[in-house]
C-alpha cells in the first residue's frame, strides 16, 4: 500500500535549504539576505522577492521584548526560525550569536537549527553572554583557538548540511585590519564556509580594505552603519553577500508606533484604515486559500 502522505505545501520540508544558501553565498552575483524575525516578516520578505533570509538576533530579541544580550534563549531562537522557514520556504542564515556557550552549546544549537529548518548559522567570536555590536564599547573577543574549536565542533556535527559563517568582531572591538585577517585565516582553517566581517563605522573603508586583502572564502557584510555606500562598491570589491540586518523590525516599530499614536489621538480607526494592510493581504501572506481547499478535501461534505 502506498504510505505517502501528501502534506500541504506549507509544512513540506524545505528542499535542501543549505545547498540553496551555499549557492547564494558562493555565487558570482551579489546576494542579499533580508532580515526577518517571525513568520509574518519572513513571508513578506519572500513575497517581495528576496531569495534568502537573515534571522537576526537583534530583531528576534526585540520582537520578543528582549535585549540583544542573549536574554532570549537558544530555544526561543529555534522556535522563531521554524516559523520563519515554514512561512517563507526560503533558506535562512541564522544569527547564532556567539553560540550560547562553549563548543558543545554551539554544536547543539547548530544541530537543532538543522532539524528545525535553518540553512546556515553565523557564529561571532565573542563570549557568552554577548552584547549587540552597536551598544557600548565593551566587546571582549574570544580567544582564537577556543572560538575555532566552536566552529570545528559545528562543522563536525552538521557538515555540509548547514552553512557555517564565522563572524569577526575585531573591528568592532577596536582592533585593526591585521587582527581581522589573522582571525579570518584561523576560522577558514577551522571549517567556516564564509566570513562575516563586521564594522560600525559610517564609512565602508575598513570593510573594503578587508575584502581587498582577503580572498580565501566568500565575504558577508552588514552595512547597517555604512548604509550610504552604494552596493556597486561591494560588487567591485568581490564581496559575496549583503545582509539588510534589521530593517523589517525597524519598519514594524515605526509603523506600529505611528498607528498607535493616531488611534489614541483620534479615538477612531477610520483615519488609519487606508494606511494599514488589508486583512485580505494578511490572509494572502499566510495562504488561507490553501486551508480553504484542504477543507474541501478533508472535511465531510455537508448535505
Ligand atoms: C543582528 O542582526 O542581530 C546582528 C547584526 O547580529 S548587528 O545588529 O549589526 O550586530
Ligand atoms: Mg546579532
Amino acid at each position: 500500500m502506498d504510505q505517502t502522505i501528501n502534506l500541504p505545501k506549507s509544512i513540506d520540508p524545505i528542499e535542501d535549504a543549505s545547498k540553496a544558501l551555499h549557492d547564494l553565498i558562493s555565487s558570482a552575483n551579489l546576494t542579499y539576505l533580508m532580515e526577518a524575525h517571525d513568520g509574518l516578516s519572513a513571508a513578506i520578505a519572500m513575497q517581495a522577492g528576496f531569495k534568502g533570509l537573515w534571522a537576526s538576533g537583534l530583531s528576534i530579541s526585540a520582537s520578543l521584548g528582549y535585549r540583544d544580550a542573549n536574554e532570549a534563549s537558544w530555544t526561543h531562537v529555534i522556535d522563531v526560525v521554524e516559523r520563519m522557514a515554514d512561512a517563507s520556504r526560503l533558506p535562512i542564515l541564522v544569527d547564532g550569536d556567539s553560540g550560547f556557550g562553549n563548543f558543545n552549546n554551539a554544536r547543539l544549537l547548530a544541530m537543532k537549527l538543522l532539524q528545525r529548518g535553518g540553512a546556515g548559522v553565523c557564529l561571532e567570536d565573542k563570549g557568552f553572554p554577548k552584547m549587540n555590536s552597536f551598544v557600548g564599547n565593551r566587546h571582549p573577543l574570544a580567544d582564537i583557538d577556543e572560538f575555532s574549536g566552536r566552529l570545528s565542533a559545528v562543522k563536525d556535527s552538521t557538515g555540509n548540511d548547514l552553512v557555517l559563517v564565522a563572524r569577526i568582531e575585531a573591528l568592532i572591538a577596536g582592533y585593526g585590519l591585521d587582527e581581522a585577517l589573522h582571525r579570518a585565516d584561523a576560522y577558514a582553517d577551522a571549517g567556516a564556509d564564509a566570513i562575516l566581517i563586521h564594522s560600525r563605522k559610517a564609512e565602508a573603508d575598513e570593510i573594503l580594505a578587508f575584502a581587498k586583502a582577503w580572498k580565501r572564502l566568500p565575504i558577508v557584510i552588514v552595512p547597517t552603519k555604512y548604509y550610504r555606500t552604494p552596493v556597486s562598491a561591494y560588487r567591485e570589491a568581490g564581496i559575496s553577500t549583503v545582509i539588510w540586518a534589521n530593517h523589517a523590525m525597524r519598519a514594524a516599530v515605526a509603523g506600529m508606533r505611528a498607528v498607535c499614536s493616531r488611534i489614541i489621538a483620534e479615538e477612531s480607526i477610520a483615519g488609519i484604515e487606508p494606511e494599514v494592510a488589508t486583512l485580505d493581504e494578511v490572509f494572502g501572506l499566510l495562504r488561507y486559500d490553501e486551508l480553504a481547499s484542504a477543507e474541501n478535501r478533508y472535511l465531510p461534505k455537508r448535505a
